[in-house]
C-alpha cells in the first residue's frame, strides 16, 4: 500500500493550487457576488491542460489519470468551487460518456473539442418530475429519416449558460420504461435546442445551472451514444464517476474553509490569548482535519480504483456521500470558528457553507447514495 501522491499527481497538485490561487482566487468573491462565470478562466484552464485531464492525448487530452483529475477538482475548489464543478461537470458528466460509448467520430469531434477547451461541456438528466427518479423522464425522442427529434425540457443543467455541447437522455418508447432511454450528443445551435431560466442560487453562484428546451429540436442519427435502449445504463454509469469529481469538491471545499479557519483562529485573541489556544477551538481543529482527512481517502481511492480499471461505483457513492456531508458539518464550523465575522461578507467562509450545501444534494442526494450504497452491499 502506498498512501503518497507520485511525483505526477505532486506537480499536478502544485500547478492547479497555484492557477486557484493566483488566478480563481482574487475574483472569487466578486463572481460569487454578481453571479457571473469568467470564459477568460476558462480559457486559461484550458491552457493549462486542465480540460481534458484523464483523456487520451489522441483525442486532445493531457493523457494523465482519474487521480488527476479529482486532485485538480479539490485544489479549485479550495479556493472557488464554481470553478471545481465547472471542471467536474465537463469532464464526469459530458467527456466520459463520450469516451466510454462514443465511436471514433464522435470521439473525435465531441471529445476532442472538449478536451482542448474549446467546448464546454453539460449533462442534460434530469427533469421536473424526475429527479432522483431519473427512469422517469417524459421529454422524448422519434425517429424521423436520419434524425432524431427531441422534446421536452431539461432542468438544473450545471453549465447551462456557458457550455456548447449537452449530452441530454431521453425516451423513445415509454412502454419499454428505462430500456427504452437513449442518449444523445447535442450542440447548442441545433435546430428546436434553447437554453431557459437561469436559476439563482444559494451557493456555486458563478457556475451556471439553467433550463435546456428542447422543442422539435432535430439531432442527426449519429449523434446517438451508444443504442436506443442503452441511456439508462450510460447516465447511471456517468454519475458513478461524476459522484467522484463531486467528492473531490466538497473535499476541496472543506479543506479551503478549515485552511481559513486554522490561519485565523491562530490570529484572532479573546481573553487575552489565541483562540487557537483554547479547547475548545482546539476541538473543533482536530475533528474538522480528522473529518478532512477520512474524505480525502476515499476519493482518491474510488479514483485510484478507476484507474486500475477496478469497480467503483460503490466507491464513489461512499465517498460522494461522506465528503459531501462532512463539507457541510467543516463548513459550519468553519463560520463558528470566525464567529460574527464568519456571518459576514467580508470573510470567505460563508461562502464556503452555502457552496457545500449542493454537494448533499447533486449527482444524486445523499439519500440516493445510502440506496446505491445498500445495493451494492445487497447485490454483493
Ligand atoms: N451502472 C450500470 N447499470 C446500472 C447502474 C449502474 N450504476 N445502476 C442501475 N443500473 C441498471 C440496473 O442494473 C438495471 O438494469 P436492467 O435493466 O438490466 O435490470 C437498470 O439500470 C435499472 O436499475 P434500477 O432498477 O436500480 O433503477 P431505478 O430506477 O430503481 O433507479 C437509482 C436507481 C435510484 C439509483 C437511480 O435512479 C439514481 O441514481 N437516481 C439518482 C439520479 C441522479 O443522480 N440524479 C442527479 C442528476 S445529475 S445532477
Amino acid at each position: 500500500m502506498n498512501f503518497g501522491l507520485s511525483e505526477e499527481h505532486q506537480m499536478m497538485q502544485k500547478v492547479v493550487r497555484e492557477f486557484a490561487e493566483q488566478v480563481c482566487g482574487p475574483s472569487a468573491a466578486e463572481r460569487d457576488e454578481t453571479e457571473q462565470w469568467d470564459m477568460t478562466l476558462w480559457r486559461k484552464m484550458a491552457d493549462l491542460g486542465l480540460c481534458g485531464i484523464p483523456w487520451p492525448e489522441k483525442y486532445g487530452g493531457a493523457g494523465a489519470d482519474y487521480l488527476s483529475y479529482v486532485i485538480a477538482v479539490e485544489e479549485l475548489s479550495r479556493i472557488d468551487a464554481s470553478v471545481g464543478v465547472t471542471l467536474s461537470a465537463h469532464t464526469s458528466l459530458a467527456g466520459w460518456p463520450i469516451y466510454a460509448f462514443g465511436n471514433e467520430q464522435q470521439k473525435q469531434t465531441y471529445l476532442r473539442a472538449m478536451a482542448e477547451g474549446k467546448s464546454m461541456g453539460a449533462y442534460g438528466l434530469t427533469e421536473a418530475g424526475s429527479g432522483s427518479d431519473a427512469a422517469a423522464m417524459k421529454t422524448s425522442a422519434e425517429q424521423d429519416g436520419a434524425e432524431w427529434v427531441l422534446n421536452g425540457s431539461k432542468i438544473f443543467i450545471t453549465n447551462g449558460a456557458d457550455a456548447d455541447i449537452f449530452l441530454v437522455f431521453a425516451q423513445t418508447d415509454p412502454a419499454k420504461k428505462h430500456r427504452g432511454i437513449a442518449a444523445f450528443i447535442l450542440e447548442k445551435g441545433f435546430s428546436g435546442f434553447k437554453v431557459g431560466k437561469l436559476e439563482k442560487k444559494l451557493g456555486i453562484r458563478s457556475s451556471s445551472t439553467t433550463e435546456v428546451i428542447l422543442e422539435n429540436c432535430r439531432v442527426p442519427a449519429e449523434n446517438l451514444l451508444g443504442q436506443v435502449g442503452d441511456g439508462f445504463k450510460i447516465a447511471m454509469m456517468t454519475l458513478d464517476g461524476g459522484r467522484n469529481g463531486i467528492a473531490a469538491q466538497a473535499l476541496g471545499i472543506a479543506q479551503g474553509a478549515f485552511d481559513h479557519a486554522l490561519e485565523y483562529a491562530q490570529e484572532r485573541v479573546q481573553f487575552g490569548r489565541p483562540i487557537a489556544k483554547h479547547q475548545a477551538i482546539q476541538f473543533k481543529l482536530a475533528d474538522m482535519a480528522t473529518k478532512i482527512e477520512a474524505a480525502r481517502l476515499l476519493t482518491y481511492q474510488a479514483a485510484w480504483r478507476e484507474d486500475r480499471g477496478l469497480a467503483y461505483g460503490l466507491q464513489s457513492a461512499m465517498s460522494k456521500l461522506f465528503a459531501g456531508d462532512i463539507a457541510m458539518e467543516v463548513t459550519i464550523e468553519a463560520v463558528q470558528v470566525f464567529g460574527g465575522y464568519g456571518y459576514t461578507r467580508e470573510y470567505p467562509v460563508e461562502r464556503f457553507m452555502r457552496d457545500a450545501k449542493i454537494t448533499q444534494i447533486y449527482e444524486g442526494t445523499n439519500e440516493i447514495q445510502r440506496l446505491v450504497i445498500a445495493n451494492h452491499l445487497l447485490k454483493d
